[in-house]
Order: C-alpha cells, then sequence, then structure tokens
C-alpha cells in the first residue's frame, strides 16, 4: 500500500536524521491524499517510538532525540493545514494545557492542543515545565471546563499530583474536569491522584472531552 511506502520512508528518513527526504515523505502524503492524522499515527510516532527505543538501548543519545524532534516539528507544519476542521469555529469551551513541571516533551502536547481546536475548543497552551502554581493561576483567571495535563516522565509524574493538590488548596478544583495524558500515565495514577481522566492518545483525549461538553 502506497501509504505504508511513504509512512515507511518517514521513518526511515527520520531514524537517518535526514530531514529533508522526512519532509518530502510528508509532501508526499498529503499530496497522495492521506489523512494526516493516520500518518502522524502511522509514521511520525512510529519513528518516535524506534528513536526512543535506540535511546534506551544506548544506540542513540541526546543529539539524536533533539534532531528527531525537529524533524518532526517541521513534519507537523507540513501536515496541521490539511487537518480536516481547523476552519471550524464552535467554541466548545475552554481548555487549559500544559506540560508538568520539569518536564520538556511538547510533541504531543502541541498535536492534542492542535486537535481540540481543530474541533473547536478555545486551548490556552501553557507550554512545558509548568509549575503547579502556574497552573492554578491559569485555571483562577481564565476560568476553563478542561485542564488538560502532558507529562512523558515517570520523575515528573508527582507534579501532576502537586497540581492537583494546589488546585485544592487554591479551592479551584470543583467545576473544572482534568485530563492526564502521557506514555508513562497509567489509569490507577489518574483514580489515585483524583483526575477525571486518562487520555492514552489525542483521539481518546478528544473524544472525552468532547463527551464532558455533552458531545
Ligand atoms: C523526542 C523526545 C525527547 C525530546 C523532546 C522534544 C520535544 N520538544 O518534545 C528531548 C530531546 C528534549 C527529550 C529529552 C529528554 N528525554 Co525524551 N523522549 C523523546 C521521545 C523519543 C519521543 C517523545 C514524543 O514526542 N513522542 C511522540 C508523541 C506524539 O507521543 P506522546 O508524547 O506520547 O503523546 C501522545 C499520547 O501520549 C497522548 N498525550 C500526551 N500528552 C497528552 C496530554 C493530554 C491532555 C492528552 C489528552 C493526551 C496526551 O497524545 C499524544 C498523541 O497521541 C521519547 C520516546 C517515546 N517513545 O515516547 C523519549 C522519552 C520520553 N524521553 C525520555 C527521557 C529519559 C528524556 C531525558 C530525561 C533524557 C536525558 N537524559 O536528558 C530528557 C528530559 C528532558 C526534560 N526535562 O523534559 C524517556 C522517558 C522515560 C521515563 N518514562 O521516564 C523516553 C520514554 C525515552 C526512553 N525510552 O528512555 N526527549
Amino acid at each position: 500500500m502506497i501509504e505504508e511506502k511513504i509512512a515507511e520512508d518517514f521513518i526511515n528518513a527520520t531514524v537517518n536524521m535526514d530531514m529533508k527526504s522526512a519532509k518530502d515523505a510528508c509532501k508526499n502524503a498529503i499530496s497522495q491524499g492521506i489523512d494526516p492524522y493516520k500518518f502522524i499515527e502511522m509514521a511520525i510516532t512510529k519513528a518516535l517510538t524506534i528513536i526512543g527505543d535506540k535511546f534506551e538501548n544506548e544506540e542513540f543519545f541526546l543529539p539524536e532525540l533533539f534532531m528527531a524532534a525537529e524533524i518532526v516539528k517541521k513534519a507537523m507544519k507540513i501536515l496541521e493545514p490539511h487537518i480536516k476542521g481547523t476552519e471550524k469555529r464552535k467554541n466548545l469551551g475552554k481548555i487549559v494545557i500544559g506540560t508538568a513541571k520539569s518536564d520538556m516533551h511538547d510533541i504531543g502536547k502541541n498535536i492534542v492542543s492542535f486537535f481540540l481546536q481543530a474541533e473547536g475548543f478555545e486551548v490556552i497552551d501553557l507550554g512545558v515545565d509548568v509549575s503547579p502554581d502556574k497552573f492554578v493561576e491559569s485555571v483562577r483567571n481564565e476560568k476553563p471546563d478542561i485542564l488538560a495535563i502532558s507529562t512523558l516522565i515517570t520523575l515528573t509524574m508527582p507534579e501532576v499530583s502537586n497540581t492537583l493538590k494546589a488546585l485544592e488548596n487554591a479551592n479551584l478544583r470543583n467545576g473544572i474536569k482534568i485530563i492526564i495524558g502521557g506514555a508513562p500515565i497509567t489509569q490507577e495514577f489518574v483514580d489515585d491522584i483524583g483526575a477525571d481522566a486518562l487520555a492514552k492518545n489525542v483521539i481518546d483525549g478528544v473524544k472525552k472531552c468532547k463527551g464532558w461538553v455533552g458531545l
């Protein structure tokens, strides 16, 4: 299948740190009419999983992780304008999103943020390394319907828990739904800290957020 071949081209290019071929594969995917979301799952997420495994096995080191992240950012710039729904302006509700304190990973968060906006949510993106105090301040000022937190590092998971405690201490926990995403997050953790939902991927996350606003 052509989409598998193009996904493979992207994966090989990313693993070989070949920015030009990776961008060409994305452009090819678009010109072949491949759904950008499908391409993100088949090519981008898969490439990053391979890079992550190589990093874990000490075949790759930090420079490769950084380079792969740069390639993915450029790839997303090519794909984003072709994601359906970008033209919608429905205002389904307001979402504050950010990556937990001490965590700099933002590729997944940015994808989620992009899709939430494409679905019609107003999204306030606080970026990476967001302290519990900063989340609290934003919830106080923005009064969102949903707070969405991302974290990819096991060691930064306690910061998610600290954020929920800080919200409770500030009397801001009631009235908002809280969704947590990122590879190390489990349902048990979400239940333990008293968040409302776990999102295993962007589709699951967007579906749960839409469910909360009655869609
Ligand atoms: C790229 C990358 C980096 C880049 C990040 C660049 C960037 N701007 O994001 C850089 C080079 C900076 C980096 C640094 C580090 N990294 Co890193 N990194 C990765 C890598 C390869 C890919 C992550 C990624 O973007 N995945 C693709 C996206 C699309 O997937 P995702 O983030 O999981 O998001 C999806 C879902 O989880 C979900 N989701 C995520 N968040 C949310 C939130 C909400 C609300 C919702 C609804 C859904 C949702 O939806 C997304 C789309 O479906 C992973 C390996 C891997 N397989 O994940 C390691 C990985 C996460 N990194 C790791 C480590 C250890 C580090 C460092 C500590 C390395 C070091 N020694 O310095 C530093 C930490 C720096 C810091 N303080 O944050 C480990 C973490 C291990 C752990 N569990 O603790 C991993 C797993 C690699 C490994 N196998 O060892 N890293």
